[in-house]
């Protein structure tokens, strides 16, 4: 059997819709096999004997990983990983890769526009002008908030963190950031705690990662540290936020405004956060350009290919870096 042939076998689950593109080049190299939800009731036993790896935008628990035995590689279609147990994948002899750089300079882009959009009112301008307002009440009322002036505080100052920064340097605002460890060599005033970041700017940016150790970091504590003139952007993960209280916050003026692109529940957004006038709000669409979702879809089965022809991954994330193919 030729090493193509050979790959023809693998059986790769691929759960609920995907991606085309990275559908169109799993069916040409393996064999897909394909479950509506990631739940264990949704195996049959032939799957649960034969699935080697999985392809998915995540939703992967312990109890599914421990029904595929021979699970060998969960290919996340996305940079973020939070909805995936890594570690029990680890203590399981699992890789998990995930896709990151490719998708960095887009998802800066998207901050950026969402950031402006938030501060300028630039869509309810945009209707202003569609629903005839400007032909028939005049000129659309000056934005209460401008960049001009503001001071930018980002939290999760990594590849994306820093690629928005560099956005904004030529923007002309100054920048400071907030991880667990400060970059050594990094000219931006780094904070310790993500309380000290939110006292010392008036705009927050987070793009720091889901998970236990930023579960509501974003709370009533660091929304009244950002101030009335404060406007926080949101383009990390929607578990980062009390959205409760960003809610209380932006209804009792605590803060001016918000930007975000990902929530708690998606793809349900809390009534307060659409009722607010000062939320700018998006169907988390960061990355979401056909040029660069194609990007993510060749590095998640460039993964797969290269975990079963050369046995090594190209982006493993770090939980799985040590596991080894299995013999
Ligand atoms: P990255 O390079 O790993 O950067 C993450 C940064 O967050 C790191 O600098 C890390 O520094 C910091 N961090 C992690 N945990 C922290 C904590 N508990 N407290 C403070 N800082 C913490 O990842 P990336 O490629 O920039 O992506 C970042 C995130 O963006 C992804 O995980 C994903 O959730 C989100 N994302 C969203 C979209 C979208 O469409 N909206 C698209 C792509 C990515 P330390 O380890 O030193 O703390
Ligand atoms: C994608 C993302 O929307 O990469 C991430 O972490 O949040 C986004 O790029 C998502 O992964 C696709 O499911």
């Amino acid at each position: 059997m030729t090493k193509a042939e050979q790959l023809q076998t693998i059986a790769i689950l691929v759960p609920g819709n995907f991606n085309d593109h990275a559908i169109g080049r799993i069916d040409k190299t393996f064999r897909r096999v394909r479950v509506a939800r990631t739940d264990p009731s949704e195996l049959t036993d032939e799957m649960r004997e034969t699935v080697r790896g999985i392809a998915s935008f995540g939703g992967i628990d312990a109890a599914f990983i421990d029904a595929l035995p021979n699970l060998e590689i969960i290919a996340n279609f996305g940079v973020g990983y939070d909805s995936v147990d890594a570690r029990h994948a680890a203590a399981r002899g699992v890789m998990v890769t995930n896709t990151p750089d490719v998708l960095t300079e887009e998802v800066a882009d998207t901050t950026i526009g969402l950031l402006i959009n938030t501060v300028r009112e630039l869509y309810a301008a945009e209707t202003w002008l569609r629903d005839g307002s400007w032909v028939k009440k005049g000129n659309y009322s000056l934005s209460r908030l401008t960049l001009r002036g503001r001071s930018v505080g980002i939290f999760g100052m990594g590849r994306i963190g820093l690629a928005v920064a560099r956005r904004l340097e030529a923007f002309g605002l100054p920048i400071a950031y907030h991880n667990r460890r400060k970059i050594e060599g990094l000219a931006y005033e780094y904070h310790a705690t993500l309380k000290g970041l939110a006292e010392a700017v008036d705009t927050l940016i987070s793009v720091a990662p889901g998970g236990a150790s930023t579960e509501k970091a974003v709370n009533a504590e660091i929304l009244s540290a950002l101030g009335p003139n404060g406007v926080f952007v949101n383009i990390g993960r929607g578990s980062t936020v009390d959205e409760q209280a960003l809610a209380a916050a932006l209804a009792n003026g605590t803060i001016a405004a918000a930007g975000l692109d990902v929530f708690a529940d998606e793809p349900n957004v809390p009534q307060a956060l659409l009722d607010a006038p000062n939320t700018s709000l998006l169907p988390h669409v960061g990355s979401a350009s056909e040029h660069t979702r194609r990007a993510m879809a060749d590095l998640c089965v460039d993964n797969l290919i290269s975990w079963f022809t050369d046995r090594r991954p190209l982006t493993p994330v770090p939980e799985t870096a040590n596991v080894k193919p299995r013999a």
